[in-house]
């Protein structure tokens, strides 16, 4: 049963810290298991290295100015499918699109623009297994017990 979860990286970003409580209540009820945690506020250098991918992108200095202008919270979630669900859940990039397409979605919820959309999710297992490790490194410590959910129904 385990073997059919997935895991992906989530990140609240800066402009949806302050509805933290709403966006895990609106993850846990959607039906993942969130199995790692933590708030953090990244530099510069290191908001670059998470947003590798959109290198030479006109948009990457606008999106690193606001990763960088607060702390985010960054979480691993385990769940069917996991990495296209939340974004499923999350909506389309832009809230304004979001609020159309899917007014229920967290970015339609709590996102105000397309830099400002309240929420990060991997793209693709590449993608989730790089940003899970970036933030959350395989040192010290790393066990973890996710029994209670072969039991979940969700
Ligand atoms: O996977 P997404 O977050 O939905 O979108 P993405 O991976 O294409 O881009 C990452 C982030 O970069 C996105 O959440 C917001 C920002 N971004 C993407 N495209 C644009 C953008 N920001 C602006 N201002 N304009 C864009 O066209």
């Amino acid at each position: 049963l385990q073997q059919m979860k997935e895991r992906t990286l989530g990140m609240i970003k800066p402009d949806a810290v302050s509805k933290m409580g709403d966006i895990i209540d609106q993850i846990q009820k959607s039906g993942f298991l969130i199995t790692k945690l933590k708030m953090v506020q990244l530099n510069r250098n290191e908001a670059f290295e998470f947003y590798e991918e959109h290198k030479g992108k006109q948009f990457l200095d606008n999106l690193l100015q606001f990763v960088t202008s607060g702390p985010v919270i960054a979480f691993e979630m385990l769940g069917d499918s996991a990495i296209s669900m939340w974004r499923t859940v999350l909506g389309p990039t832009d809230p304004a699109i979001a609020r159309k397409e899917a007014p229920k979605s967290i970015r339609a919820r709590f996102g105000t623009s397309t830099t400002e959309n309240a929420c990060h999710g991997s793209d693709s297992p590449a993608a989730a297994t790089r940003e899970i490790d970036f933030f959350f490194p395989t040192v010290g410590p790393t066990k973890q017990n996710t029994a209670q959910f072969n039991d979940c129904t969700c």
